[in-house]
């Protein structure tokens, strides 16, 4: 039901919009007869990991769609990025945004490298470059950019300041598969790019990650090091972990990689849906790539809003509070920053002074359910309901807290 009134709203007491959750990151799934083939040829085999023929069926066709020498696959990408970062031998510091998945930052400090939290551009959310230059110290040995929603970074302003100051640069591009940087798919830029195959993202493996890259003896490094450091079956040449993939994630993998264009297809409308519907709102900002860096290539698998509460007249928070009433469940990434959640929070509790711009988008950001399993009836109804909140909104958070409901 498409909502009209304020007493329409299911968090003031009106019928949710929706029976069952709708969520942000439901999988995108391929076809499934073909997966179910192929997981019953991997149980014939009764070769379920190491090294396993799927696995290196996806290595060899993901390196091919990217364009990379080599696509080193691994279980996720929060340890795909920790192995990247080791086998690059980053360590002191290492510039990277706040305003990102709170892995990657962990990546770092988990091998107690200091993250050190670098503001975002406004307009694309991404690593500002220029705030990059003045980070760097003698302790710097990198600097991580991330691909935030899928839009490029600017790679070429972030290569000079890499080249310039002897960094390495590296990219989170757990966002940006399928994605390109001016004409180039995103996997080819820096010294190593990492991608993210969980369940939620664009392409996925159920639990999956890699690292994309050009230099040959970085992709053998890494490779040693997600299978314990072994060179034969019983020499181990160098400290290693267990970032294996499995077999079965293998088959989702290779199963949804040949369902790519249809899931482009279905989040491109939900996209343009979306933007058709939001545009005559007052104070919503649908955010997109900025305009020459991703060109036509991009995967448009996040839909996200910037929340103008001037304009609105409701904060993101109650409009969140709102959606989930209608069982909306849209989501406050990257809420409230990375630096402000435990340990950065206690080991740099200055770091939030030179991120003014990551604490802004942190309290505007509202990410809405896209996907395969959405399309337009749905993004009507999300739009209606938006539409009345809008309408409404200083009304709105008195009654929301008279009945007990605060934006969380
Ligand atoms: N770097 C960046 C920039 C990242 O965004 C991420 C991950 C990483 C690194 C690390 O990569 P991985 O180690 O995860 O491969 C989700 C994802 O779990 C996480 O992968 C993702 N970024 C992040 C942006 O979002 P949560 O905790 O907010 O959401 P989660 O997993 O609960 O999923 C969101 C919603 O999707 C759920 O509420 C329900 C729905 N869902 C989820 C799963 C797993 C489904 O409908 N089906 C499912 O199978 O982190």
């Amino acid at each position: 039901m498409v909502k009209r009134d304020l007493a329409d709203l299911a968090a003031l007491g009106g019928k949710p919009a929706f029976e069952n959750p709708l969520h942000v990151g439901q999988p995108n799934l391929g076809d499934r007869e073909r997966l179910l083939s192929r997981l019953n040829d991997v149980l014939d085999r009764r070769w379920l990991t190491n090294a396993g023929p799927l696995v290196l069926e996806l290595e060899a066709r993901l390196a091919a769609e990217l364009g990379v020498r080599h696509c080193v696959v691994m279980c996720n990408g929060t340890v795909a990025l920790e192995i990247a970062a080791r086998a690059l031998r980053l360590r002191g510091e290492v510039i990277v945004p706040s305003f990102t998945f709170v892995a990657t930052a962990h990546a770092l400090q988990w091998q107690e490298i200091t993250p050190v939290f670098c503001d975002v551009a406004a307009d694309s959310h991404n690593i500002d470059a220029e705030q990059v230059e003045e980070l760097v110290t003698p302790r710097t040995t990198a600097i991580l950019g991330v691909h935030v929603w899928g839009h490029p970074c600017d790679v070429e302003a972030l290569t000079k300041v890499a080249e310039r100051r002897g960094l390495s640069l590296l990219f989170d591009a757990s966002h940006a598969f399928g994605c390109s940087w001016r004409g180039r798919r995103v996997g080819n830029f820096g010294r190593a790019e990492v991608f993210s195959f969980h369940a939620t993202k664009f392409f996925n493996s159920a639990e999956g990650g890699a690292v994309a890259t050009n230099d040959d003896a970085l992709a053998a490094r890494m490779r040693l090091m997600k299978n314990f450091g072994f060179t034969g079956y019983d020499r181990v040449s160098e400290i290693g972990t267990n970032g294996k993939m499995s077999e079965l994630s293998a088959a989702v993998g290779l199963t949804n990689l040949e369902s790519l264009e249809t899931f482009l297809v279905s989040l491109r409308a939900n996209y343009r849906d979306y933007q058709r519907e939001l545009s005559d709102i007052p104070g919503l900002r649908l955010v997109a790539p900025v305009p020459d860096a991703s060109g036509a290539a991009w995967n448009h698998q996040y839909v996200v809003l910037e929340v103008d509460r001037r304009e609105t007249g409701i904060s993101r928070d109650d409009l969140t509070t709102v959606l989930w009433a209608e069982n909306v469940r849209a989501r406050r990434y990257f809420h409230p920053g990375v630096h402000r959640m435990e340990p950065y929070r206690s080991l740099y509790p200055e770091a939030g002074l030179r991120l003014p711009r990551t604490e802004a988008l942190t309290e505007r950001v509202l990410v809405l359910p896209t996907g395969t399993q959405v399309g337009s009836a749905e993004i009507d109804a999300i739009a209606g309901i938006l539409r009345v909140a809008i309408a409404h909104g200083p009304e709105i958070a008195p009654k929301l807290r008279s009945r007990g409901l605060a934006g969380s």
